[in-house]
């Protein structure tokens, strides 16, 4: 089965997931699971990042460079291409109690019409992949766009039901003036800014302070780019709400494996034998010592510079 999105197409796979083709690329899901701390210290999956992975002539590509490839007159169509297949690769193959991230580049809805249609078809497709609005949550940098379209956007997506997460915030000209005015869910720290942050006491403190500041305003914290377990002592210790990152989960070509932790029945894809049955219900914590450097709890240290990709992977 085949149908088009303006000048993409989205392909329905024999095994339920769906791929895209754009041009000489062929587009596919990956998900990336998003940890929330529960009592007790223990990680739970709670919800999933869509993250294109684009392929030519079968050889994976950087999600960045293809993105920078992609002319801006086609950005909508690739944009609107990548969102509807990981609205129905969630449909078809998440744990439906799990939530689903979705970036959007909120500068191509400066338009109201534009807005307004776009949004529209996404609830038609929400509606093909049995997707609840109230799972989905809308990741957008507001950075990028002017403050009185960005402002209009996010009420906009608000109006549809679904959730706000600011994306990369510490990066560049974020700033609380702009968290306060926009009063997202969620706010997603850059991963880069995190770093910087956790490698000297003043700055785990000024970390631990916003951590602080946003929950007392009712706004979720999450820390992405979480790679190295020292890193996810220290996040846990600031108080932060979620955590994503290399150290807990890498993302997975849909259909994933992580159906095994959340869902007993197997997704519309055909399982994936062996891993299901011997998943723990809930992901154990990366044991100290592994899979990366580890550090006391409480002992900032300096990380390695080490790129994680999370920007331009719509
Ligand atoms: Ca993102």
């Amino acid at each position: 089965m085949s149908r088009s999105v303006g000048l993409a197409h989205i392909i329905r796979q024999q095994d339920g997931t769906s791929t895209g083709v754009w041009g000489v690329f062929a587009l596919k899901s990956a998900f990336q699971p998003i940890f929330a701390f529960r009592p007790g210290g223990q990680l739970e999956i709670t919800a999933f990042e869509g993250l294109i992975r684009p392929f030519r002539n079968g050889e994976g590509l950087s999600p960045g460079a293809f993105f920078n490839a992609v002319p801006a007159s086609d950005r909508m169509h690739v944009e609107t291409l990548a969102r509807t297949l990981h609205l129905l690769n969630a449909g078809a193959c998440l744990d439906p109690a799990t939530s689903l991230f979705v970036n959007f580049d909120p500068s191509l809805f400066s338009e109201p019409t534009v807005a307004r249609n776009a949004l529209r078809d996404m609830r038609l497709v929400l509606h093909e992949a049995q997707i609840e609005p109230s799972r989905i949550v809308c990741e957008v940098t507001e950075q990028r766009a002017a403050e009185g379209a960005l402002h209009m956007f996010v009420q906009a997506l608000r109006d549809h039901g679904f959730r706000i997460a600011v994306d990369d915030y510490g990066a560049e000209e974020s700033g609380i003036q702009r968290i306060n005015a926009l009063k997202p869910d969620i706010v997603k720290f850059d991963a880069h800014w995190i770093t910087r942050l956790m490698s000297s006491g003043p700055g785990f403190a000024l970390l631990e302070a916003m951590v602080s500041e946003f929950r007392d305003r009712g706004i979720l914290n999450l820390f992405e780019g979480i790679e190295e377990t020292w890193q996810l002592e220290l996040a846990e210790k600031c108080g932060v709400d979620m955590v994503q990152g290399f150290v807990l989960a890498r993302p997975e070509l849909a259909p994933t494996s992580f159906a095994a932790f959340s869902r007993a029945t197997p997704a519309a894809a055909p399982a994936k034998p062996d891993k299901r049955a011997a998943a723990p219900a809930v992901p154990a914590r990366p044991a100290a010592g592994q899979p990366a450097e580890p550090a006391p709890a409480g002992t900032p240290r300096r990380a390695h510079a080490r790129s994680f990709g999370h920007r331009g992977t719509r």
